[in-house]
């Protein structure tokens, strides 16, 4: 397989708006990504994925975007944008940015001029359809709920939109859009950036008419095409949200050979405690179907594509608060579920907050959501005359509020967010989890994130290994990897009670890495303690 950079690389994804404000109005900033530019390049990672700072009427909070090539004034300037990419160039970071082209803003000038006539240049640019005897052309959702069509007065027809009314869909079988949007692309890869983190890729070949919402070849034709007119001489990362994705059409959409996408997310392990295919609709975290589902994906990819791999981002509640622990185990827990994904073959990311352990954020006044999707959820839910308080359990532990309040630096006002009171009500529900004090205990979550991070940089092994999941209790997650001689093998106790481990490695297995302090790894079986994590490295 051909060594590229990315295969050494782990990726922090930030989210501006929450992550330092420094003009007091409140709201995170370029300048506040650029101060932090040391405290991340000290954790060791390679690239920053930043989430949309550009012109947005922030419906979606910047996945709305009505203007690809603006950063939103409310994050800074373009100036500001070119010199993060500068400083972080400097720090050996790389910037990707998010590109979301499935849909743009309805206030994007493409869309005003689109549903101005039939006639409009750009009408085509977004999918437009009469209704069927007054009703909405197909019966597709939105994402947010509703129907995915709006009817337009202007002009009597429907537009799609996969998402809310102020996202409609662009229509990517017109060849001018497409262009356009290369553009767009090539722009920002002239200006230093180094890839990007793709919105909904899997969604832009959709079919509407036939109710496919993006499972086709012209999807993978398209981002060919992309790849052809943007990245294929630039030493690009780039990674797809493909929600839809089995391991098959992770190949397609990875596969090197292809010149389509680095990499790709998957979403099953994210699904686990769902059920009816409905987020809100809670079922217990099952440790039999995460072990398969990992399994899966680390033995069925190979060569053949790659994954990013994730527990936390913008969209999900926070892992520790959600599978791990709050509790008195909590910095063991956030250490073993970091090692747990860091040593497995793909492309790590760590989403803000997570690498110093912050949790879920407190989420009580429905009046004070901040994001649309649990808004939305919430009115039609009460329309229904739905069971509110089971409602409010859902979006609880599920809500994207979640993983929204702002960064805890330190312990002063607003957590050193902010001078001025944050534009999310929501805050992590523990002020005393902050950057500050982990990075003073060399003991804390981050250190220990660092030192896995750190080590797949040095270590063929992790980076193109075998997987091999180890049988096992079912609360113990265990694997090994292997290459060219050497075997590393992973034992995580993912549960607070004790739980023992038969040892499968040699007497002379060297600890490398580890939650406690004093391992003992030579005992025929190991008592692992509460969320007790080692990983030990052996010639073999
Ligand atoms: O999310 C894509 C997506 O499919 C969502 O359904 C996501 O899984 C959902 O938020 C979970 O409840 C992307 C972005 O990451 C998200 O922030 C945007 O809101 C969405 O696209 C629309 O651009
Ligand atoms: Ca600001």
């Amino acid at each position: 397989m051909e060594r590229k950079w990315w295969h050494s690389g782990t990726v922090y994804q930030i989210y501006p708006k929450s992550f330092l404000d420094t003009n007091g109005d409140g709201t995170g900033d370029i300048r506040g990504i650029i101060e932090k530019l040391d405290y991340i390049a000290l954790l060791g990672v390679d690239i920053i994925w930043i989430t949309p700072v550009f012109c947005s009427p922030m419906d979606d909070n910047g996945y709305d975007i009505s203007n690809y090539t603006e950063i939103d004034p409310s994050f800074g300037t373009n100036e500001e944008m070119y010199e993060l990419i500068e400083e972080a160039g400097k720090r050996g970071l790389k910037v990707i940015l998010d590109l979301v082209v499935n849909h743009s803003s309805d206030e994007h000038a493409w869309f005003v001029e689109s549903r101005a006539s039939k006639d409009s240049p750009r009408r085509d640019y977004y999918v437009w359809r009469k209704g069927k005897d007054g009703n909405p052309p197909t019966d597709t959702m939105a994402v947010f709920g509703g129907s995915a069509w709006e009817y337009d007065e202007a002009t009597g027809e429907y537009y799609l939109h996969m998402f809310s009314k102020k996202q409609p869909d662009l229509n990517w079988h017109n060849e001018s859009l497409r262009r356009e949007i290369y553009d767009m692309m090539n722009f920002w890869l002239d200006k230093g950036v180094m890839g990007f983190r793709m919105d909904v890729i899997d969604m832009i070949g959709k079919h509407i008419d036939e109710g496919n919402c993006g499972n086709t070849e012209d999807t993978h034709r398209f981002i060919h095409e992309m790849y052809e007119n943007t990245m294929k001489d630039r030493d690009c990362f780039t990674v797809g949200e493909t929600g839809g994705a089995n391991v098959e059409r992770a190949k397609l959409f990875s596969n090197p050979a292809r010149g389509e996408l680095t990499c790709v997310f998957q979403f099953e392990h994210i699904s686990i405690d769902e059920q009816n295919g409905c987020k809100w609709d809670l079922a217990p975290f099952s440790m039999k179907r995460f072990k398969e589902i990992i399994n899966r994906w680390e033995t069925e990819l190979g060569d053949e594509g790659c994954v990013g791999l994730f527990w936390n981002n913008h969209d999900q509640p926070r892992a520790l608060s959600r599978w791990g622990t709050e509790g008195k185990y909590r910095n063991e827990c956030a250490k073993m579920m970091g090692i747990l994904l860091h040593y497995l073959r793909g492309v790590p990311f760590v989403y803000q907050g997570e690498e110093f352990g912050m949790t879920n954020a407190e989420i009580n006044d429905p009046q004070k959501f901040d994001d649309i999707e649990m808004r939305n959820y919430w009115r039609e839910q009460l329309e229904k005359g739905a069971d509110m308080e089971k409602v409010m359990k859902g979006i609880k532990a599920k809500g994207r509020d979640n993983a929204r309040a702002p960064m805890q630096w330190n312990s002063s006002r607003n957590c050193g967010f902010s001078e001025a009171e944050p534009w999310i009500a929501a805050r992590c529900n523990n002020p005393e989890i902050t950057a500050e004090a982990a990075l003073e205990d060399k003991n804390s979550v981050f250190w220990s994130y660092k030192q896995a991070i750190e080590y797949r940089k040095t270590s063929d092994t992790v980076k193109y290994g075998d997987f091999t999941l180890l049988e096992t209790a079912d609360e113990v997650f265990a694997y090994e990897r292997s290459h060219e001689g050497e075997k590393i093998t992973v034992v995580c106790n993912f549960s607070e009670k004790e739980n023992e481990f038969i040892r499968t490695f040699s007497d002379n297995a060297e600890l490398i890495q580890q939650v406690y302090q004093n391992a003992d790894i030579t005992a025929e079986k190991i008592t692992l303690r509460p969320y007790e994590a080692l990983v030990v490295v052996e010639k073999i």
